[in-house]
């Protein structure tokens, strides 16, 4: 994270009041292109937010308790999106969301704002954080021509140390390859009296197999919310 008095250190302190943090900044501007998104005009710098181990979810799980409907059908899109835009109208940004389509390329922006790469099962590692970390979104600045802080980048790819790649060996039904991911399978395997007690109770088996960031594992209750979440249609 940069200097005290930057931007990015003020949205970040914003942001640790859900949970959230501010994952990396992307400048578009000097030889790079724009980015173009929806009807207001250029993009200049793009800031991630996102989810690092569990901090959020007893604050996500006390907002949605609180709410008549329980939050609706996508609870937790909507409380991030409750919680990132505001912030984002506190800083004069617009803000986008990783389950919105058009779907934005967070996977890609991640790669290249916090230097992070992918992990067999596709979803991007982290050297600290490991696999259990996600976006909740991103904070749009257009116009925007001031310094705005830096996030550090990672500077190694755990995947790269791990010969026995343990992720790979761990799906019950073989749903994982490196580089691909048989998304139908697992479903199949997810609606079966073993599926729905083990990796609908404690969460994927392949992600639950890798060594890095054990302690920022979510808690079990977000695990099978994302379960949940994973076997709609869709
Ligand atoms: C559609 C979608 C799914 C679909 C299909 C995913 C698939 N594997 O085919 C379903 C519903 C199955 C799914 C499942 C899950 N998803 Co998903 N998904 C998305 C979503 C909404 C859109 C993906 C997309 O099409 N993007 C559009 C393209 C253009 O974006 P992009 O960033 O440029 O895409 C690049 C990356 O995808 C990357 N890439 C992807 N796979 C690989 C593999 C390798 C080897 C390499 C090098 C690169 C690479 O290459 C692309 C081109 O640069 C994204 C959010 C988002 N907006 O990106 C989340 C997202 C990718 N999912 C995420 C997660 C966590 C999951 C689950 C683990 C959920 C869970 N149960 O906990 C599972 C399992 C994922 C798996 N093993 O692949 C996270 C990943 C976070 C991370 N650490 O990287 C994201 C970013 C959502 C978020 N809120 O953070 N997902
Ligand atoms: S188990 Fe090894 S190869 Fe698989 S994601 Fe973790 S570090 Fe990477
Ligand atoms: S959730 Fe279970 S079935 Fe699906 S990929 Fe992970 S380990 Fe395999």
């Amino acid at each position: 994270m940069s200097g005290p008095s930057s931007v990015l250190t003020e949205i970040d302190a914003r942001l640790a009041g859900f949970g959230l943090s501010c994952r990396g900044v992307l400048r578009f501007g000097d030889g790079e292109p724009a980015a173009l998104l929806g009807d207001d005009g250029p993009v200049s710098v793009v800031v991630l937010v996102g989810v690092a181990g569990g901090a959020m979810w007893p604050i996500f799980s006390a907002w949605r308790e609180a709410q008549t409907d329980g939050g609706g059908a996508d609870p937790l899109d909507r409380w991030s999106k409750f919680v990132i835009g505001d912030v984002a109208a506190q800083f004069g940004a617009s803000a986008c969301y990783p389950s919105e389509p058009p779907y934005q390329p967070f996977q890609r922006w991640a790669m290249q704002a916090e230097g992070l790469k992918a992990s067999p099962l596709g979803i991007l590692i982290h050297p600290q954080y490991g696999l259990w970390h996600s976006y909740r979104g991103a904070l749009l600045f257009r116009n925007w021509g001031e310094e705005i802080g830096a996030v550090g980048k990672a500077k190694a790819h755990p995947c790269d140390r791990c010969f026995e790649k343990p992720c790979l060996s761990a799906c019950p039904v073989g749903a994982v390859l490196e580089n691909s991911f048989d998304v139908a399978r697992c479903r199949q395997h997810l609606a079966t009296v073993a599926g729905q007690g083990g990796c609908m109770v404690s969460g994927c088996l392949a992600r639950n197999a890798c060594p890095v960031g054990v302690e920022h594992r979510y808690p079990d209750a977000l695990l099978r919310f994302h379960m949940q979440a994973l076997t709609l249609p869709g």
